[in-house]
C-alpha cells in the first residue's frame, strides 16, 4: 500500500521556484508556509516580499502578499498592521535589503515594538544583482565588488542583525538559525514558530535571522556551500536565541 510520506504545504501555492538549484531560500519559504499552516492562519496572514532573489516570494506564498520598495517591508508592514492589528502580519527580506538599504527601517521597526514578525534571510551577499558584497559579507569573502576578499580595514566587519536587535526592548524576540543541516532546519522551523506565536500573543516586533546559502554567487556546488556556510557563517554568526519575551 502506498503511503503519503512528504507533501507541499498547504501555506505555499502550486508553483516552481525561480531559485537557483541547491539555493535554500526555498527551504526557508516551506519552513513559514509550514508555520503558517500548523498555526492555522495562512488565511488571515499577509506578507511583505522584498527586493532581491525573494522579490518573487509574493507569488510562492499561499497567503495574501505586498510587495515593498527595497528594505522598506518593515516600514510597510508597520502600516498593514496598525490599520488590520487582527492580521497576522511578516516581512521576509534578504540581508542586501534589510541590512543594507533597510538598516534604518528594521531598527526603527524594532525600537517602535511593532507587532510584526521578520524572517531574515542572511546569505552573505546581495544575490540577485550578481554578488556584490553586502553589510554581511565576511571578512577576506571574495565577491563581485571585492574581488580580493573584503578587506576589514577599507569596509570594516560585517553587521551582525541579530544581536543589535537583541539590544532594543522593543524586540521581543530574537534569534539565529541556519538551515544547512536537517537538524538545524528543524531548529529553524521551531524559532518560526515562537516567534510567530509572539505576534499572536500581541507581543513585540520579532525577528528570526536565518543563515542561508548563495552557491550561484559563492561560486561553489551547492553541498559544498552547505559546508562553507558551517565552517565559515556559523563562527562569525552564531546561532541560538538572543531575545525571549521581556528577558533583557
Ligand atoms: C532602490 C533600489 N536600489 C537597488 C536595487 C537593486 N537591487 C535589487 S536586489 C538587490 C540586492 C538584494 O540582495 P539581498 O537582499 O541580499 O537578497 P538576495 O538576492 O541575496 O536574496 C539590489 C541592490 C533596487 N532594486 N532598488
Ligand atoms: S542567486 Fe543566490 S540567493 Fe539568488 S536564487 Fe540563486 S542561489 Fe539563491
Amino acid at each position: 500500500m502506498e503511503k503519503l510520506l512528504y507533501e507541499r504545504s498547504a501555506g505555499l501555492t502550486d508553483m516552481q521556484t525561480h531559485y537557483c538549484p541547491g539555493c535554500t531560500h526555498g527551504v526557508i519559504h516551506k519552513l513559514v508556509a509550514e508555520c503558517l499552516e500548523e498555526l492555522g492562519i495562512t488565511g488571515n496572514a499577509i506578507g511583505i516580499a522584498p527586493v532581491g532573489c525573494s522579490v518573487l516570494a509574493y507569488k510562492y506564498f499561499n497567503c495574501d502578499m505586498f510587495e515593498a520598495a527595497h528594505g522598506r517591508a518593515p516600514a510597510v508592514a508597520t502600516g498593514i498592521k496598525r490599520s488590520h492589528p487582527d492580521k497576522f502580519v511578516f516581512t521576509y527580506q534578504g540581508d542586501g535589503d534589510l541590512a543594507s538599504i533597510g538598516s534604518g527601517e528594521i531598527v526603527q521597526a524594532a525600537h517602535r515594538g511593532e507587532r510584526i514578525s521578520t524572517i531574515f534571510v542572511n546569505n552573505g551577499i546581495y544575490g540577485m544583482t550578481g554578488g556584490q558584497m553586502a553589510p554581511t559579507t565576511l571578512v577576506g569573502q571574495k565577491t563581485a565588488t571585492s574581488p580580493y576578499g573584503r578587506d576589514e580595514e577599507w569596509s570594516g566587519k560585517p553587521i551582525r542583525i541579530a544581536e543589535m536587535l537583541a539590544t532594543i526592548d522593543g524586540a521581543k524576540f530574537v534569534e539565529r538559525v541556519a538551515v544547512n543541516t536537517p537538524a538545524n532546519i528543524r531548529k529553524a522551523k521551531k524559532a518560526i514558530m515562537e516567534c510567530f506565536k509572539l505576534q499572536l500573543e500581541g507581543k513585540g516586533f520579532g525577528i528570526v535571522e536565518v543563515l542561508s546559502t548563495c552557491p550561484t554567487n559563492w561560486g561553489v556546488p551547492p553541498v559544498e556551500a552547505l559546508k562553507w556556510l558551517d565552517e565559515n557563517m556559523i563562527p562569525y554568526y552564531p546561532l541560538g536565541n538572543l531575545r525571549k519575551g521581556d528577558e533583557e
